[in-house]
C-alpha cells in the first residue's frame, strides 16, 4: 500500500534544535511528515528508505522554519484606541490615561458590549494576519472583561479561533488586568469577589490553559498577585506576570516563586529578578511592540538575561492600547534594532523559547516526533526573517501536516 506521508525536498531546513550550526539549520535538506508529525529531518542526500515513496513537494530552495508561535496577545477584544493614539501624540503619558478612565478600562467597556460572534469576528482580521506571516500557535488572554461573564465570553471566543482557523490556540485567564471602574480603590475586593470565582468557573468549563496578572502600580500589588496565583496552584494552572512593565514591584521574582512560565515586559527588572528567572527556569518574554508605541526608554535588560541564561521569548503583545501591532516579522526586527538582540535569537524567540514560555514541548523546533507546523519562506538565509522592515516572504504554512 502506498504511504500517505509527505516529503519535503530541496529545502533549508532551520530546525531551532540547539547544537553546532546556528539557526539548526540544516542546508540542502528534506523532512519527512505523516499523521500531522514530523517522522525525520536530515540532509537530502540520507534520506531513509521508508520515506523515499512518501508524495514529494520539492521546495526549490526555500527556508523552512517551525512555524511561528506568538506567545503573549490580547487579540480578543472590543473596539480600538485610535482616539487615545491620538491623546498621547498630543502629550498625555500612558498612566494619565489610564487615570483618567481611558486605557484599559475603556476597552473593558466595549467588550462587555460585543458579544461572543462580535468579539470573535472582530479579532479574525488580525488572527489572518499573523497567519500571514507563518503563525501556527498563537496565545490568547482573558482580561478585558473584569467581571464572570465578560472573561469567560472572551475565552469562549479564544477558543473559538481555533474552529475558524487552522492554528493552535493557548488561553490565559487575565481577571487580575485592571481594577474596574465600579471596584476603584477596592483592588483586593475585586480580586476575592470577582477575579477569583471568575478564574473557579472559567477553569470548570476547562477555558483556562495558564493564569496570568498585571503587577503593576496601575493594576495590582504583588500580594494581590500572589493570592490569584495561589488559587492556579491549587487548581494545577501555570502561572506567568505582566511584570515590571512600568516599574519594579519585584513581580518577576514573585512569578518565579511560584515557578512562572514566563515573566513579560520586564523593561523595569533589574539583576535580582534576573537570577530568580534564571534559578526558576521562567522564560523572559520580550515585548518591543508596546516598548515602541509607549515611546520606553528603560530597555530589558538583555545583556543580563543572556549572562544568567535565561530564554528569551518575544511576542506582539497584540492589544488595543499600548501594542496594535499584528506581526512576529516586525517585533522580531524591532527586538532586534531596539535591543539588540540577535537575528537568531529573534527566530529563537517566536519558536523554541515562545513554545517553552507556553509549556509546550512538541512545536517549536523541527525534529522527529515535533508537530508537522512549519513556515516555508522566500529567503535565502534566516537572518532575513529579521531585518526586512514591512515585508513578509512567506511562501506557505504548514499546520498539522497539511498546507
Ligand atoms: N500591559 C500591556 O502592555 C497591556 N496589558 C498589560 O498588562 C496593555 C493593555 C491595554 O492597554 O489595553
Ligand atoms: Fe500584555
Amino acid at each position: 500500500m502506498r504511504n500517505t506521508g509527505r516529503l519535503l525536498t530541496d529545502a533549508h531546513v532551520a530546525t531551532m534544535v540547539a547544537g553546532d550550526a546556528p539557526y539548526g539549520l540544516i542546508e540542502n535538506a528534506a523532512l519527512a511528515m505523516q499523521d500531522g508529525r514530523i517522522v525525520w529531518v536530515g540532509h537530502g542526500d540520507a534520506i531513509p528508505d521508508a520515506y523515499r515513496d512518501f508524495e514529494a513537494i520539492p521546495l526549490e530552495g526555500r527556508l523552512v522554519t517551525p512555524g511561528l508561535i506568538d506567545c503573549h496577545t490580547h487579540i480578543i477584544h472590543g473596539g480600538d484606541r485610535a482616539v487615545e493614539f491620538e491623546m498621547r501624540l498630543n502629550g498625555a503619558s500612558y498612566e494619565e490615561v489610564a487615570r483618567a478612565g481611558g486605557g484599559i478600562v475603556s476597552t473593558v467597556t466595549a467588550t462587555r458590549e460585543a458579544d461572543e460572534a462580535a468579539l470573535l469576528a472582530s479579532a479574525l482580521p488580525r488572527v489572518d494576519a499573523l497567519l500571514a506571516e507563518g503563525v501556527t500557535v498563537l496565545e490568547v488572554k482573558s482580561g478585558y472583561g473584569l467581571d464572570t461573564e465578560t472573561e469567560l465570553r472572551m475565552l469562549r471566543a479564544a477558543r473559538a479561533i481555533a474552529d475558524a482557523r487552522p492554528l493552535r490556540i493557548v488561553t490565559s485567564f487575565l481577571g487580575a488586568h485592571a481594577v474596574p471602574a465600579d471596584f476603584a480603590g477596592r483592588a483586593d475586593a475585586y480580586i476575592d469577589d470577582i477575579c477569583i470565582p471568575a478564574l473557579r468557573a472559567a477553569h470548570s468549563q476547562r477555558l483556562v490553559d495558564a493564569v496570568d496578572g498585571f503587577c503593576e502600580g496601575i493594576a495590582f500589588q504583588p500580594e494581590q498577585i500572589a493570592r490569584v496565583f495561589d488559587v492556579a496552584k491549587e487548581l494545577s494552572l501555570p502561572v506567568k506576570l505582566h511584570a515590571e512593565q512600568l516599574s519594579n514591584l519585584g513581580g518577576a521574582k514573585l512569578a518565579a516563586r511560584y515557578g512562572a512560565l514566563s515573566a513579560d515586559h520586564i523593561e523595569y527588572l533589574d539583576e535580582e529578578g534576573v537570577a530568580a528567572m534564571a534559578e526558576a527556569g521562567t522564560v523572559a518574554v520580550i515585548l518591543p511592540g508596546a516598548f515602541y508605541t509607549l515611546r520606553e526608554t528603560q530597555r530589558p535588560p538583555i545583556d543580563a538575561l543572556r549572562t544568567h541564561g535565561v530564554p528569551m521569548a518575544l511576542a506582539s503583545d497584540c492589544n488595543p492600547g499600548s501594542s496594535p501591532m499584528t506581526s512576529l516579522l516586525l517585533t522580531m526586527n524591532m527586538a532586534c534594532t531596539l535591543f539588540r538582540m540577535t537575528p537568531e535569537e529573534a527566530l529563537r524567540g517566536v519558536t523554541i523559547h515562545a513554545a517553552r514560555a507556553l509549556g509546550l514541548d512538541d512545536c517549536g523546533t523541527l525534529a522527529a516526533g515535533q508537530r508537522a507546523d512549519l513556515a516555508v519562506w522566500d529567503v535565502k538565509h534566516p537572518a532575513e526573517l529579521a531585518y526586512r522592515i514591512g515585508f513578509n516572504p512567506l511562501h506557505s504554512r504548514i499546520f498539522g501536516g497539511t498546507a
